[in-house]
């Protein structure tokens, strides 16, 4: 089984700034807990960072007929883009979406996700363990199937 994980805009910055928001790990840190939990669930994966809303578009596009499943951090794009939201609805491929922080406690133009919409699930505000338990509900739900 082979899952794509996906990450938007300023997550190559992470442990920069905000850490009580983001965490103190930067993202070298983070693509490192995606293989241990990738290994331990017995997938494969493979990561993708882009501060490019089209170049998500493209990713999530080339997915196609290539990966069982789509994790996807979208970051700010979150909260605006129905391109993104288009794409994985295309696409139809299982996805699942996590954050990082809580976003349902912050701000209100964070309290509407577009790629959520489809989402089968969405984890927040368990930080980096929020994309370990996203890759073992994908795959349990992809071998469900
Ligand atoms: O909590 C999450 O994972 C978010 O997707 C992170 C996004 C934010 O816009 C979403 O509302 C929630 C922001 C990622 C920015 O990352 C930073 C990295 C370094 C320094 C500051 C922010």
């Amino acid at each position: 089984m082979k899952l794509l994980v996906i990450n938007g805009p300023n997550l190559n910055l992470l442990g920069l700034r905000e850490p009580e928001i983001y965490g103190k790990q930067d993202y070298a840190a983070l693509l490192d807990f995606l293989k241990n939990s990738a290994a331990e669930a017995g997938v494969e994966i493979e990561c993708f960072q882009s501060n490019h809303e089209g170049a998500i578009v493209d990713a999530i596009q080339a997915a196609w007929g290539v990966f069982d499943g789509i994790v996807i951090n979208p970051a700010a794009y979150t909260h605006t883009s129905v391109a993104i939201l288009d794409a994985l609805k295309a696409v139809a491929l299982p996805a699942v979406e996590v954050h990082l922080s809580d976003v349902k406690a912050r701000e209100s133009f964070r309290q509407v996700s577009y790629a959520g919409m489809a989402c089968l699930k969405t984890f927040m505000g368990l930080g980096f363990e929020g994309y370990r338990q996203a890759i073992l509900f994908l795959r349990d739900e992809i071998k469900r199937r």
